[in-house]
C-alpha cells in the first residue's frame, strides 16, 4: 500500500483534485498551493533540512570546516572566478560571505524542493536526488584542504537520516493519493483507509522543521563550546622584540578631522579571505614546514617562533581587491620572526625564485623569493598592535610582506612554505584569473570631505591617505575644478612601508565641485591617471569626487 501509483503525473494529478466535493476548474489559488505538488516540494525541503542540520550536529565533533554547509560554501568560493570575485567585494564588500550565505540557503531551498517532488513522482529518483545530494557535500568535505576522510561521517549519518524523513513524508502523500476523500479532509467511507490526513501530514513536517533548527543550533553551540582557541589566543603573553619598532613620531596623523586613524585597531582592520569559518589553530599543534628547493627541509613550532630573535615593525597591509577610493587597507604594528631568518636556516637552492606559502585551509601565495630575502622585514608574525594575532588575522601566524598586495603575501593560518620557481606553481588567485605577482600601485585616498557630502562656503579641510608600500610617498597633490594640481600638507612619514597620511585646505567658493587627488612615491613617479579594474593585479586611476559647497 506505500507503492507509488504508475499513473503519469498528469492523471495523478486530476485524479487528485476531483475529490467528491471540488468541482475541477473551481479551484483557488491558495487550494493548488497547498496540492500534492507542493505539500511534495515541502517534503523535500524537509529531507534537506534534516541531511544538513544532522549532520551540522554531528559535526561539532568532527573538524569545523568540514561540516556540510561551509564545506559547500568553501567548495564554491574555490570555483569562483575572477569577476564574480571581484563583483562579490565591490558589491558586498566584507559582506561577501553573508551574501554567499543567503544565495546557497536559496539554491538549496530550490533543489530541495524539485527533489521532494520528483521523490512522489517516482521514488528511486528521489532516492538518487538524496544520494546525490550527499554525495556533492561529501565531495566538498573531503577535498577541503587538512580534512580527514573520517570527517565525511556527519554528511554519511545526514544524509541516512534525511533519506528516511523524505521517504516517511512521502508515503503520507501517496496515501492521500489513493484515497482522495482523506485528501480533502473529508471522514473515511472506506474502513481500509489509515488514519492519516494533510493535517498529519503538515504536523509531521512541522516536526521535522522543528527538529532540524534545534539540531543545527545545537551543532553550532556544541562546536564553539568544543573550541578553547579563543581563549588560548586571549591568554598568550608576546615575547618582546630583539628589535622594537621605530618609535612612532608625533604629526603622522592628518590634521583634517575625519581622517581614519593612522593606527587601525584589530577591530576596525579589514578582513579578507577564503575561509567561511575562521580556522582555529592549537599553537601546540602548529608546525610550520620548510621544503622544495632547500638544502635542508625545517620545521619550526610555536615555541621556536616564541625563542626566535623577533622583530616588530609598523607595516600597511592593502587588498587586490580595493577599488580607487576603497578602504581594503590597513595599518598595524607587528611582530614576527624575519621571514629571511627561516630560509637561511634552510638554505636555498639555486633555480629558485619564488616561495609558495599555504594556509591550513589550502590559500596559497606565490611571493618573489629576494622579496623575503632583503631588508624589507617580510616576517612570520604572530603579533598585531601588542597582541597575539586575531583569528580572523591568522592565528597563531601570518605572513607579512611589505610592499606586495595581501593575495601574493599575507597568507593567515600558514602552515607550510615551499621554495620554488614561479615556473613550477600557481597560486590559490593565480589559478583563477589573477596575476602571478602582485605589487602595491600608487594610491592617493580622499576621505574628508565624502563624496557627494554638502559643506559650508568658505575654508574647507580636506584630507586622506596615500600610500606606496617600499617606495614611500613624497607629494600628494589636490585639484579643484580641473584647475592647478597643488600640494598638500604632508603629516610625518614613519616609513616607507607605512601609509602616509595628508590634508589640504581649500577655500571654497558656493557651487558644485569637483575634487581630485594624486600621489607620487619616493622614485618620483606620478600616480597613474589610467583608471584598472582591481582584476588582474590591483585598481589604479585617480579618485575624483563632487561635493556641494552652500
Ligand atoms: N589563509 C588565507 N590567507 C590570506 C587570504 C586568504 O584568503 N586565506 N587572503 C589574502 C588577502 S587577498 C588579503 S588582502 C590579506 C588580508 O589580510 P587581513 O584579512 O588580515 O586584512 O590576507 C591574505 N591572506
Ligand atoms: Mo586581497
Amino acid at each position: 500500500m506505500d507503492k507509488p501509483s504508475t499513473q503519469t503525473p498528469r492523471a495523478e494529478e486530476l485524479s487528485i483534485r476531483t475529490p467528491a466535493r471540488t468541482q475541477p476548474g473551481k479551484q483557488t489559488p491558495a487550494k493548488r498551493l497547498s496540492g500534492p505538488t507542493a505539500l511534495a516540494a515541502l517534503a523535500g525541503v524537509a529531507a534537506a533540512a534534516v541531511v544538513l542540520s544532522v549532520a551540522e550536529l554531528i559535526g561539532a565533533f568532527f573538524t569545523a570546516r568540514a561540516t556540510p554547509v561551509i564545506a559547500l560554501g568553501s567548495t564554491f568560493i574555490d570555483f569562483t572566478p575572477p569577476w564574480m570575485k571581484d563583483f562579490a567585494i565591490a558589491t558586498f564588500g566584507t559582506n561577501d560571505k553573508l551574501a554567499l550565505f543567503v544565495g546557497m540557503a536559496v539554491t538549496i531551498l530550490l533543489l530541495a524542493c524539485v527533489l521532494g517532488i520528483v521523490a512522489y513522482r517516482k521514488w528511486a529518483l528521489g532516492v538518487l536526488g538524496v544520494l546525490l545530494m550527499g554525495a556533492v557535500i561529501v565531495g566538498s568535505v573531503v577535498t577541503r584542504a587538512s580534512v580527514k576522510p573520517l570527517d565525511a561521517i556527519p554528511t554519511l549519518i545526514g544524509t541516512a537520516a534525511g533519506l528516511i524523513v523524505l521517504r516517511f513524508l512521502i508515503t503520507r502523500l501517496w496515501r492521500m493519493r489513493q484515497w482522495p476523500d482523506m485528501e480533502a479532509g473529508l471522514a473515511a467511507k472506506d474502513p481500509e483507509r489509515p488514519a492519516t490526513s494533510r493535517r498529519a501530514f503538515f504536523a509531521a513536517t512541522g516536526v521535522t522543521a522543528a527538529a532540524s533548527a534545534i539540531a543545527a543550533t545545537g551543532g553550532r553551540l556544541l562546536s564553539a563550546a568544543r573550541s578553547n582557541v579563543a581563549q588560548a589566543r586571549d591568554s598568550l603573553q608576546l615575547p618582546a622584540p630583539a628589535k622594537p619598532a621605530a618609535a612612532v613620531p608625533a604629526g603622522v596623523q592628518s590634521k583634517t578631522p575625519g581622517v581614519t586613524p593612522w593606527l587601525t585597531p584589530n577591530n576596525d582592520f579589514y578582513r579578507i579571505d577564503t575561509a567561511l569559518s575562521v580556522p582555529e589553530i592549537n599553537v601546540q599543534d602548529w608546525e610550520l614546514r620548510v621544503h622544495g628547493l632547500v638544502d635542508r627541509e625545517v620545521r619550526l613550532n610555536f615555541q621556536d617562533l616564541l625563542d626566535a630573535q623577533l622583530i616588530e615593525s609598523h607595516v600597511s597591509l592593502t587588498c587586490v581587491s580595493n577599488p580607487v577610493a576603497g578602504n581594503l587597507a590597513g595599518n598595524a604594528k607587528w611582530l614576527g620572526m624575519p621571514i629571511r631568518d627561516v630560509l637561511k636556516m634552510a638554505g636555498i637552492k639555486d633555480g629558485a625564485d619564488m616561495v609558495l606559502s599555504t594556509s591550513i585551509d589550502g590559500f596559497s601565495a606565490s611571493t618573489p623569493l629576494e622579496v623575503l630575502q632583503d631588508d624589507r622585514d617580510a616576517m612570520l608574525a604572530i603579533g598585531m598592535n601588542g597582541q597575539a594575532l586575531p583569528l580572523e588575522h591568522g592565528y597563531p601566524v601570518r605572513m607579512v610582506v611589505p610592499g606586495l598586495y595581501g593575495f601574493v603575501s599575507a597568507t593567515k593560518w600558514v602552515v607550510d612554505l615551499e621554495v620554488t620557481r614561479f615556473a613550477d606553481s600557481k597560486a590559490y588567485w593565480t589559478q583563477r584569473g589573477w596575476s602571478e605577482r602582485g605589487p602595491i600601485k600608487t594610491m592617493a585616498r580622499v576621505e574628508v570631505p565624502k563624496s557627494f557630502a554638502k559643506v559650508p562656503a568658505g575654508r574647507v579641510a580636506i584630507g586622506g591617505t596615500a600610500w606606496a608600500q617600499t617606495r614611500g610617498i613624497t607629494k600628494v597633490e589636490v585639484q579643484i575644478d580641473g584647475g592647478p594640481w597643488t600640494e598638500a600638507v604632508l603629516s610625518t612619514e614613519l616609513s616607507v612601508v607605512t601609509w602616509r597620511q595628508w590634508s589640504f585646505d581649500w577655500e571654497a567658493t558656493p557651487g558644485p565641485h569637483y575634487i581630485k587627488a594624486r600621489a607620487t612615491d619616493g622614485t618620483g613617479e606620478v600616480q597613474t591617471e589610467k583608471r584598472a579594474d582591481p582584476v588582474p593585479d590591483g585598481a589604479s586611476g585617480w579618485q575624483s569626487l563632487m561635493v556641494t559647497v552652500e
